[in-house]
């Protein structure tokens, strides 16, 4: 045919031009058509691949290293200046939160941004200078005047040796937080009977579960009993109690063992290595003593008649190095020292009750102990008080997993943070292989405080969201 139309077009004057012309269409047709039915070809396999491609996000996890509890509005940096007698591990240090305006010194800070009026809203952090991040640290509300102020307890992780000193941050300002206060993680020991006691309870000793007590001794002769613990405070402590003597015929004592190696044969005057802190109602003395036969010479002691008189009588002892402060019923009775130093090793920590040839009863509750070092570290300054920004400083990081389900391998090319008045995109470059499940972190993100939606975008078009709280 083509031959045909050539020899037709010969017989024209512009036969061979056309020919070319015609001949150059016939060509660019095909090209043209050969390229739609590739690149139709091409569509159908991107769709394929996009309709194919299953990705999700499984987690989202966010580190504001800026800011450690990201839903209480306000903070505050406080630092604690070390002992001079050493450095303190996991050490209780009281601070007091007023509701009002003033200036914050020693450990008293002023605010007026706690959301709450029983201080529900109130954590602790402390900034671990070795990995330079902020931790949270166990907590004990003692006491609280609504909307007045509250006292609390906080255990230090560590506290360097002066002048070095810890940085402890206080956040605030959440009206739907409840409190994370707990005494038993935050003291060395914490048991006020209220609930069976977490130590040893050994031979006449009984938890009084009606009565919310431990009963040492009943009033009957030749009873002994202990409430011990497998604990050592460390060279010193506070030991808080309230015991109750009497209903008998005046014998014999209750008594603090500390540093003790068993507590089986301890009594009042019998040590076991370590220090006894008596309250003796047949010797009538308070006394600190290591001696290690009945009713032997103390190394000080106090006269008191008191002690059996049927009423529950509040004790604190403070003791440090080779000193001992005994206060009874709020009041200093004895301020003494032992001539050398013991050793300290014994991990037993008592509270021991007897009856011998006379007959009382002796019971024993509120027990609260701290670690205690002399001198005790100090409160250095308090900063300004900060509000919470959601740029974070520009520290925060966010890490995703995500699970590739499908036949494909899957690349992330960006990311979005998206709450009610942000929308913001991060450029990423993640590939996740088929079947793969793969974490990966974007750092310097802006977090919303309040939850918010984690979509990632992949470079065939497809999404997956997640929404964080
Ligand atoms: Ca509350
Ligand atoms: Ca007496
Ligand atoms: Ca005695």
């Amino acid at each position: 045919m083509l031959k045909a139309i050539i020899k037709h077009l010969k017989s024209d004057e512009r036969g061979i031009s056309t020919v070319i012309v015609v001949m150059l269409s016939l060509i660019l047709i095909v090209v043209i058509v050969s390229n739609v039915v590739l690149w139709s070809y091409q569509m159908n396999q991107f769709d394929w691949e996009r309709m194919q491609e299953k990705i999700e996000i499984i987690s989202v996890e966010s580190d504001s290293f800026a800011w450690y509890y990201q839903n209480f509005n306000y903070r505050v940096q406080h630092n604690i200046t070390g002992s001079t007698a050493g450095s303190v591990t996991d050490y209780q240090v009281k601070i007091t939160i007023i509701n009002g305006t003033g200036s914050s010194n020693g450990n008293t800070y002023y605010t007026t941004h706690i959301s709450q009026s029983d201080f529900d809203d109130v954590r602790f952090t402390w900034y671990n200078s070795s990995s330079g991040m902020e931790q949270p640290i166990s907590y004990w509300r003692e006491s609280e005047y609504d909307g007045i102020n509250a006292t609390f307890w906080i255990k230090v992780p560590k506290i360097p040796a002066n002048p070095n000193s810890a940085t402890i941050y206080i956040y605030y300002g959440n009206s739907t937080a409840t409190t994370l206060s707990n005494p038993k993680q935050t003291m060395f020991i914490y048991d006020d009977m209220k609930t069976p006691p977490d130590g040893i309870l050994d031979g006449s000793a009984h938890y009084d579960s009606a009565n919310k007590w431990v009963r040492l001794t009943q009033p009957a002769k030749n009873k002994l009993g202990h409430l011990y613990y497998l604990k050592n405070p460390g060279d010193g402590f506070v030991a808080k109690f309230e015991f109750w003597t009497g209903g008998g015929s005046g014998a014999d004592a209750v008594w603090l063992g500390v540093y003790d190696k068993s507590v089986s044969s301890t009594r009042e005057d019998m040590v076991d290595g370590g220090y006894h802190f008596t309250f003796d109602e047949y010797q009538d003395r308070i006394a600190f003593t290591k001696s290690t036969v009945d009713n032997g010479a103390p190394i000080a002691y106090a006269e008191e008649s008191s002690i059996d008189n049927s009423q529950w009588h509040k004790v604190e002892i403070i003791h440090y190095g080779r000193t001992a402060e005994i206060f009874y019923d709020g009041l200093l009775k004895l301020n003494a020292s032992d001539s050398v130093n013991i050793d300290k090793s014994g991990n037993y920590f008592s509270i021991g009750g007897r009856t011998g040839g006379l007959t009382n009863e002796h019971r024993v509750r509120n027990l609260v102990v701290r670690k205690y070092v002399h001198p005790e570290p100090s409160h250095g300054g308090w900063g300004t008080e900060e509000t919470y920004s959601e740029s974070g400083g520009n520290a925060n990081k966010l890490t995703l997993k995500l699970k590739n389900s499908c036949p494909l391998t899957v690349h992330i090319v960006s990311l979005w943070v998206i709450d009610n008045s942000l929308h913001k995109r991060y450029d990423v470059n993640i590939f996740v292989g088929s079947g793969e499940t793969k974490s990966f972190s974007c750092q310097n993100v802006t977090l919303p405080k309040d939850g918010y939606i984690v979509k990632i975008v992949t470079d065939r078009g497809n999404i997956a969201v997640y929404l964080k709280d």
